[in-house]
């Protein structure tokens, strides 16, 4: 099949410049970079005019959970329909999350993920791993992970009290030992004990519907936790990454503590930029239950404009979808009781073009920040770039043709997702894929699929120096601090016991 290909007439758009340019592509590299590229051997080069249309790295979808065992269900996008979705959509890798069961193994999670993945990913992906409980043995296998299996996020749930909740101590715990390895410390920032009690009470008011779910956990709920999230990894120095950013008022936390030079970085989700909690208030139960996902939406109908805003400023960093799918039937788990419904909604296939039309088109951000934050900001916070996130002669032919006028109307009936609900149900949007190669292969081309199976590679990844994320995040030195060298006390001491 195919292994070279000349990508002529289009303009290539990084995360920092645009320019009018080829690309030539080899065995899954781009090979070089020019204007009026003529490869020394044109036989057997297919070429691809991408004139008029925008040549951009292919999208990086930060948090997916795919075929993951939650909730008393698993969700219906497996790793090939997740992948084959994504890359239909633009996004040529995923990052997905290995979590173990409180108590279990994180290396068995890993390997456990690993298995179901490599054999069905039509994109490259990598994992992040959850950190659900702590011991000594938690402790060394994240050193295991972080110095063999290229491993270098882990994230920490803050809320699912009983399932993978940990608390302050372990918190501390677990940050300072990402610290220690060079790793991003990753939180879902809710407060799970206050959820719990606030489900409670919803429940005994006789509010057992979706409704109940946004108002058993309002958004200060989630500004709390990720407030103290931000003060935890402060007093350890580690660098934090504050998963689907859904409220303002969390959102702003990270923009407060990003200007006192603290290593935060929020990510928004699709969902979150484009619509809003009052789905959770519509009379047909199906459609309020499929936009149930932890944390919620926010009723706040300026909150998904306000979340672009900042994510063009600066104040948040990255997009990815929290892509965790369950089927009508699947929810309905939870028809007479909203603690129940499965929490999760798509993403994974919509988010680059729901991106471009509330972002893009809309006049918020302009074509390279669409870049940084599809693509290119994650690729740095997770050490794939510049191979990943950037077009450039050495990095891997992850690559999209865009077209930033056409337009197309999202619906379930079309998607390529398994799952038969879709939360951007007739959204029109500007800016649709329309050649996506990943690893050098095209894998998507004018609406039809060649997506295949194993195709995608998982992607391991280094620690970094803590200089480096410091960097990333223009960060000044902080002082250590240092105990006072005193006289041992000689005196008496008293105690009660
Ligand atoms: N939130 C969800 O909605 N689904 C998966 C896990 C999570 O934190
Ligand atoms: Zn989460
Ligand atoms: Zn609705
Ligand atoms: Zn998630």
């Amino acid at each position: 099949s195919q292994n070279k290909i000349l990508i002529k007439g289009g303009k290539v758009v990084n995360g920092d410049c645009s320019f009018l340019s080829d690309v030539y592509i080899e065995d899954g590299v781009v090979k070089d970079i020019g204007v009026n590229l003529k490869p020394a051997k044109p036989e057997g080069v297919r070429v691809i005019d991408a004139s008029g249309k925008l040549v951009i790295p292919g999208g990086i979808d930060t948090h997916t959970h795919l075929q993951f065992p939650f909730m008393g269900s698993q969700s219906i996008d497996d790793f090939y329909q997740g992948t084959k979705a994504a890359v239909a959509g633009g996004t040529t890798m995923i990052i997905d999350f290995a979590i173990p069961k409180k108590g279990c193994s994180l290396i068995e999670a890993y390997d456990t993920w690993r298995s179901w993945a490599d054999a069905k990913v039509c994109c490259d992906y990598t994992l992040h791993v959850g950190v659900t409980w702590w011991s000594d043995k938690v402790k060394e296998e994240m050193g295991v992970l972080a110095k063999e299996k290229g491993v270098n996020s882990f994230k920490m749930f803050m809320a699912y009290k009983d399932l993978y909740m940990i608390h302050d101590t372990e918190l501390y715990a677990s940050f300072s030992r990402c610290k220690e390895l060079g790793a991003i410390a990753m939180v879902h920032a809710e407060n799970g004990d206050l959820i719990a009690e606030g489900a409670k009470k919803m429940l005994s008011m006789g509010i057992t519907g979706p409704e109940g779910h946004e108002m058993c956990r309002p958004e200060e709920v989630e500004a709390e936790a990720t407030q103290r999230a931000i003060t935890i990894a402060s007093l350890v120095s580690c660098p934090l990454f504050v998963v689907h950013v859904m409220s303002k008022s969390s959102a702003k936390a990270i923009a407060n503590a990003r200007k006192e030079g603290k290593v935060v970085f929020g990510e928004p989700i699709a969902a979150s930029l484009s619509i809003d909690g009052t789905h959770y208030w519509h009379k047909d139960w199906s459609h309020a239950a499929a936009h149930v996902m932890g944390p919620p939406l926010r009723p706040d109908p300026s909150t998904p404009e306000h979340l672009m805003r900042l994510l063009a400023n600066g104040d948040l960093s990255v997009t990815g979808t929290d892509n965790c799918t369950f089927s009508t039937c699947q929810k309905a788990i939870g028809k007479d009781d909203f603690t129940k419904i499965p929490n999760g909604l798509n993403g994974v296939e919509d988010r680059m073009s729901v991106i471009w039309e509330k972002g893009v088109h809309s006049g918020i951000m302009d074509e390279n920040r669409f870049v940084a934050v599809t693509s290119t900001v994650a690729a740095k916070i997770f050490n794939l770039y510049p191979r990943k996130g950037r077009i450039a002669i050495g990095s891997d032919a992850d690559i999209v043709i865009w077209d930033p006028e056409a337009t197309r109307t999202i619906s379930a009936k079309t998607h390529h997702q398994a799952v038969n609900i879709n939360v951007f149900e007739g959204m029109i949007c500007h800016g649709v894929p329309l050649v996506t190669i990943s690893r050098g292969k095209v894998v998507f081309e004018k609406g039809v699929l060649h997506a295949v199976a194993g195709h995608g590679k998982y992607i391991p990844r280094q620690p970094f120096s803590d200089y480096v994320y410091k960097r990333i995040h223009q960060r000044d030195q902080v002082c250590q601090p240092v105990a006072v060298q005193r006289e041992p006390y000689k005196g008496e001491v008293i105690s009660i016991s």
